[in-house]
């Protein structure tokens, strides 16, 4: 069976749930804290961070490529454009939405709540920074590359719109809202995606919002 190491309220263990949870598989979730790694989990995540996955004889860290190997195990339900453009678009995407997007959506996370969990006070300095300074272009280029659509790439719900929701969920679970005034397409897009049943569901079993 497959195990997910990693708590559910990382963004990136989010995403490798939701890609199980889209194509049915059956899995477990091992909840580990990265702030310190237990020993164990460097034998199987030698970065020290989370998500890992094992199934059977394979371990495999970082959600990239955990996605990737599900996508190529389980090929039903496909999150990635079998399109070669679409495809390479898909994993722009993914790449912009798992290392861009997180300083102006997953940081407020990290100095709002992920520090008082390490016995700091939040700096509001660092904060007001992030929401004045960093946000205003990630989303603009967001906003753009959005439009009028439901999906990023094609037609298809895929591994972009997972990667980029994943991170606004994160943002949302810091008590910031989504920027409906300055960014209508992304209010749009974030909240037709974490009404799916997979990101709902995951969304509820975590203790910071709740979704009907
Ligand atoms: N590129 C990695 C990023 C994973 C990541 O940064 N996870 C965070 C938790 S949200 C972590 O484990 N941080 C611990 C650390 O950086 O030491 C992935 O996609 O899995």
């Amino acid at each position: 069976m497959i195990t997910i190491h990693g708590s559910p309220v990382s963004p990136f263990v989010r995403k490798t749930l939701v890609c199980l949870m889209e194509k049915g598989i059956e899995h477990e979730v091992n909840p580990v804290s990265p702030f310190p790694p237990p020993a164990s989990h460097l034998e199987i995540s030698p970065l020290g961070k989370i998500p890992a996955l094992t199934d059977g004889d394979l371990a495999l860290p970082d959600s990239s490529a955990i996605c990737g190997y599900i996508e190529k195990k389980h090929p039903e339900a496909p999150m990635y454009p079998s399109d070669p453009a679409d495809f390479g678009r898909a994993l722009w995407y993914e790449d912009w939405a798992d290392n861009e997007l997180p300083k102006a959506t997953a940081a407020l996370f990290f100095n709002r709540v992920a520090v008082r969990m390490m016995k700091r006070e939040p700096d509001e300095a660092v904060i007001q920074n992030i929401i004045d300074k960093v946000q205003p272009g990630i989303f603009d280029y967001l906003e753009g590359e959005i439009g009028d659509k439901t999906c990023l790439v094609g037609d298809a719900f895929s591994i972009a719109d997972i990667s980029v929701t994943c991170q606004f969920i994160q943002m949302m679970y810091s008590g910031e809202s989504l920027p409906s005034e300055s960014h209508p397409n992304i209010t749009r897009f974030v909240t037709a995606h974490m009404h799916r049943d997979s990101f709902k569901t995951l969304i509820n079993s975590d203790p910071f919002m709740k979704l009907d």
